[in-house]
């Protein structure tokens, strides 16, 4: 039993509360209880049995009743309460809400009035127009449950990070083409970064709502107009939600702090207020009905006495208290990169040749690069034999040689990503690791092996004295692959043991370590490389964002990353 699944419990309870129509600030408890402990960095089994429920109470967002749960759940496996809930609602019930624009309302209706309890009875009861005669649905919201049906299967509601983002952008782009639009900001989860969206949230100040309404819903790739008003359109674009709203200028920093979230940040921003006497909602700062602020986002944490948080930090993770006491994190940024420890090439299952790799580096202004091709387990990846590698050495110090020569301070490093067996070995022997400037241990195989023997695989590694970096180290596929089970705070202390480096994979679909765990190797002392794992030069050079976005949500300033240093200060913190 992990955290995970104690937080999926408590979101049931939630989902069969909501169905039943049960009291609002129970189901709200019951939420917040899940969120926090998805991201609590110790085990809670842990906590639980070592300081049971007076320990558990310490946890925010946990009382007495969720805390006696959970000490019921790290004893006995299962919440007996959990239990006799299931058996209350069909399982089918709760998997339709998971559907867009689906409420537990409609779920219930719909189960009252046509016994329908899943998704594919569901499907079958719109598309046979059964649904649009019940009392409150009609034709719009059967054709709404068609397509939210069609867009959860697709994307199971959420979308990651690097689709959103450029789509996001590019309608930024279009919308300010208007002249009418004096100020426009991406808003919601896509501001903070997440991993993944839910749906786009633009926000625009304009002297003319109806024009900017008119080109947002006729933007290419619209496929439905969920709504249009003045001041708030939903479109569906290209598969993904798009709010958009309009705001009085007066108000735009207000609502664009107000509509980035998250919600748990926005309530204790709120609370803060008013302690101070403070009205704070979208429209504005407000002491009685006087206006006092709100036209910057700058104004809202000014009010309460707080420093600046950037966007990325406002999850409720302690971002308010280090505020308040003026120690919020110089976040690290795009151009502290120096260099990627980590990318394929044509030596293995990489597209592009190392020479072509090292000069989108240098355009890039990277000081140098890990060439980190596959070892041989990985032969779907064209992993790189011993002798391989040394063909690979003479190639790349002929680049270096004449990199040297031109006067160009750039260096190719030799590397490997070794791959870590599954009966805890290293895929190449130590004179081949010895061999090399950097090697980034992984694991791609038998993903399924127990907590407890995944956890030695890793810390073997390691251990190792020539492993320097563990790349992925969770193995999640987001979307499609669960994070495997390890035991991480075993990990990082290991890793802080040996001067071991944990990487953060820059990739969209990893984003691994997470945020949260960003944020635990940094309270462990352990020094991150946000690698982008790239496989042709565009990718190095395109989803590195998504990795610094990632260490920014984990707290990370420049001195956490080991290649925001120079190759000289890189090349001290490797083993060898
Ligand atoms: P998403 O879209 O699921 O990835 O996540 P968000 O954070 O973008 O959530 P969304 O789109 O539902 O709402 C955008 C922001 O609006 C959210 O981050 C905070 C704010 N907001 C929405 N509902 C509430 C609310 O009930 N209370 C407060 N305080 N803020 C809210
Ligand atoms: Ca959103
Ligand atoms: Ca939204």
């Amino acid at each position: 039993m992990i955290n995970l699944d104690m937080a999926r419990i408590f979101d049931e309870i939630a989902d069969i509360f909501e169905v039943k129509g049960e009291n609002p600030f129970k189901i709200r408890a019951y939420r917040r209880a899940a969120r926090t402990i998805e991201t609590l960095t110790q085990d809670l089994k842990v906590i639980a049995e070592r300081g049971g429920i007076s320990e558990l109470k310490k946890i925010p967002g946990v009382g007495d009743a969720i805390a006696k749960k959970i000490l019921e759940i790290a004893e006995t496996g299962e919440c007996k309460k959990h239990i006799e809930l299931k058996q209350e609602v069909p399982a089918g019930l709760l998997e339709l809400l998971a559907i867009p624009r689906i409420g537990p309302k409609t779920a219930a209706k719909v189960h009252d009035e046509l016994g329908i309890c899943c998704i594919a009875d569901l499907e079958e009861a719109a598309k046979l127009h059964h649904l649009e005669k019940l009392p409150g649905l009609g034709t719009k919201v059967e054709e709404n449950i068609i397509k939210g049906i069609a867009q959860y299967r697709r994307y199971k509601g959420r979308v990651l990070l690097s689709e959103a983002l450029p789509r996001a952008e590019s309608i930024v782009t279009e919308l300010k083409k208007l002249d009418s639009v004096s100020k426009i900001t991406i808003a919601g989860s896509l501001r903070r970064m997440r991993e993944t969206i839910g749906d786009i949230d633009i926000l625009v100040v304009s002297n003319s709502p109806q024009a900017v309404m008119a080109a947002f819903t006729c933007l290419d790739g619209v496929e439905d107009i969920v709504a249009k008003g003045d001041t708030k359109s939903a479109i569906i674009l290209n598969g993904v939600d798009v709010d958009l709203r309009v705001v009085a200028e007066t108000s735009f920093g207000a609502a664009a702090h107000y509509f980035t979230g998250s919600k748990h940040h926005n309530i204790k921003i709120r609370e803060l207020g008013m302690k101070q006497g403070l009205k704070i909602n979208e429209y504005g700062i407000f002491r009685g009905d006087e206006r006092i602020g709100g036209e910057d986002e700058a104004d809202v944490f000014e009010s309460v006495g707080l420093a600046y948080i950037p966007p990325e930090l406002r999850e409720d993770r302690g971002e308010i208290e280090a505020a308040k006491a003026n120690r919020i994190p110089k976040l690290v940024a795009a151009n502290d990169i120096k260099g990627d420890l980590h990318v394929h090439t044509n030596w293995s299952d990489g597209k592009n040749s190392i020479e072509e790799m090292a000069m989108t580096a240098i355009s890039s202004g990277y000081e140098y690069i890990a060439v980190a091709d596959h070892s041989p387990a990985v032969g779907i990846a064209g992993g790189m034999t011993a002798e391989k590698i040394m063909k690979r050495q003479e190639e790349i110090e002929k680049l270096n040689t004449g990199f040297e020569d031109d006067g160009i301070k750039f260096r190719v490093l030799s590397a490997s990503e070794v791959d870590i067996k599954s009966d805890f070995s290293m895929d190449f022997p130590d004179y081949v690791l010895e061999s090399l400037d950097v090697v980034v241990g992984a694991i791609h195989t038998k993903f399924s092996q127990d907590r407890e023997t995944m956890t030695t695989r890793l810390v073997t590694a390691i251990e190792n004295p020539n492993v320097d970096i563990i790349a992925h180290p969770t193995g999640r596929l987001l979307g499609k692959r669960d994070p495997y089970e390890v035991d991480m705070a075993q990990l990082m202390e290991s890793a802080k043991a040996t001067g071991t480096i944990m990487e953060l994979n820059s990739f969209p679909g990893r984003l691994d370590l997470n945020d949260v765990h960003c944020k635990m190797a940094k309270d462990y002392g352990v020094l991150i490389a946000i690698s982008t794992d790239a496989h042709d030069a565009m990718q190095m050079r395109d989803v590195i964002k998504y990795g610094v976005a990632t260490a920014r949500r984990g707290w990370l300033e420049p001195k956490d990353v080991v290649n925001t240093r120079g190759l000289e200060e890189v090349m001290k913190v490797m083993k060898r």
